[in-house]
């Protein structure tokens, strides 16, 4: 089976592709290395080294003798999608290229901007290109928990019943995104809906949580495989940075009152759900939605799981709770389905101290590389917004709750 990865030079796209081409995938991947351009703008660096894409395929085939092939271009560029899926032919398309960082969008318009024409422009070309040259492929998107917000109602997987005036209609979930990059995503969802309705393509939106962990089983394989773990406050999501301000002696931030709750999962459960949505195509003209999460926690409830697992390593962590830089709701209601992939067969990798306490161990090794200037950098939601003092918790477990 022929696999296309969009995004391969990624924190997941890379995996991925390892991923994929070890269990006897043809895989190929495209990147334009945007994301290696916005490191050098903000000054922030993966904490391990990462070698170029092309240093990283030329290791995997002197250890694994299996070819990962490079298709260097931009996605908002249609002649090189058309031309590329025409060239390739594939069975799947994996769609991780995008600009994923909630507060790269929010730094000013430009950036906004930029987040969303790229990220909408790329899918809608992935969406052109496939029902002109590439009609039968079924295109695995990833999408995100963050499209439906915190609505004070159960979140279902992608479509909602609603029943008016004694008549009913199925309508994609409403979207209620906390930021211009979520909001990119919200857009994507509806523009595949439109080609699956009027198209007939086929796609399976992965609706994913705040993904965890360091590496992969064949990340891990030999240093030079290393994918892009960024601990700063724009590419580096919680638990990640968590780990990292740990480990550095450097105060864990849950941001404000640190109820936000949001869905989690470790990295080696994304690679597993991905094959299992290429392994289980959706019928054509279907757009089928996973939430693909394994667990879900309060910001303050892993802050708590770090602190506790740092002081097993004899690390002694403090949590300070940071004024949020961001606009949303700090305590709420959340209760999102997330049944679909589980009932496909996955089998979670969930987040126990053992876990915590690896990743941990790992993150040390390469504690020097840490630049803690960059654990804040100051992008904030609303400059305009006057900020709340912050205020020092976490001397005990109840503090946390
Ligand atoms: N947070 C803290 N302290 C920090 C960093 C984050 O309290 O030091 C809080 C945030 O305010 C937020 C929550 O943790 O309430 C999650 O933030 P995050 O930075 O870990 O994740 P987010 O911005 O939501 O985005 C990440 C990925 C994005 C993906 C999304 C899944 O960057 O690509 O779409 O997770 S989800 O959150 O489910 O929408």
């Amino acid at each position: 089976m022929r696999v296309l990865i969009l995004g391969g030079d990624g924190y997941l796209g890379w995996p991925t592709a390892m991923h994929l081409s070890v269990r006897g995938y043809d895989v190929a991947v495209v990147d334009n290395f945007a994301k290696r351009a916005w490191e050098r703008e903000l000054g922030v660096e993966p904490l391990m080294p990462v070698g170029s894409l092309e240093q990283r395929v030329a290791v995997w085939q002197e250890l694994t003798d299996r070819q990962i092939r490079v298709f260097v271009g931009d996605l908002t560029d249609y002649d090189f999608v058309e031309r590329t899926f025409r060239e390739l032919g594939p069975d799947a398309i994996v769609h991780y290229g995008e600009q994923p960082s909630a507060p790269f969008s929010m730094i000013d318009v430009r950036h906004a901007t930029y987040t969303q024409s790229n990220n909408v422009v790329g899918t809608l070309n992935v969406l052109f290109a496939m029902r002109d040259v590439a009609r039968d492929a079924h295109l695995v998107k990833l999408g995100t928990m963050g499209e439906y917000g915190t609505p004070n109602i159960d979140i279902e997987e992608g479509y909602l019943t609603v029943h008016h005036n004694g008549r009913s209609h199925e309508f994609l979930y409403p979207k209620t995104a906390g930021s211009i990059y979520h909001l990119s995503k919200v857009h994507d969802s509806h523009n595949i809906h439109f080609a699956c309705r009027i198209w007939g393509l086929r796609a399976t939106e992965l609706n994913q949580g705040v993904v965890y962990g360091v590496e992969t089983d064949e990340s891990a394989m030999d240093p030079r495989l290393a994918t892009a773990f960024h601990y700063d406050e724009v590419f580096g999501t919680a638990l990640n940075r968590f780990g990292v301000q740990a480990v550095v002696d450097e105060p864990i931030t849950p941001y404000g009152r640190g109820g936000q709750t949001r869905g989690y999962l470790n990295i080696r459960d994304t690679m597993a759900c991905v094959e299992l949505a290429i392994g289980n195509p959706s019928e054509r003209g279907e757009l089928r939605v996973y939430n693909q999460f394994t667990e879900q926690f309060t910001v303050n409830e892993l802050a708590q799981k770090v602190r506790d697992a740092a002081r097993e390593l004899g690390i002694e962590a403090t949590v300070v709770q940071a004024p949020n830089p961001r606009v949303e709701a700090e305590q709420h209601y959340y209760n999102a389905k997330h049944t679909r992939l589980l009932e496909l067969g996955l089998r979670p990798n969930l987040l126990g101290p053992e876990l915590i306490r690896s990743m941990l161990s790992t993150i040390g090794r390469y504690a020097e590389r840490v630049n803690r200037s960059k654990l804040l950098i100051g992008v904030r939601w609303d400059p305009h917004r006057r900020e709340a003092e912050p205020a020092l918790v976490g001397s005990t477990s109840e503090d946390l709750r």
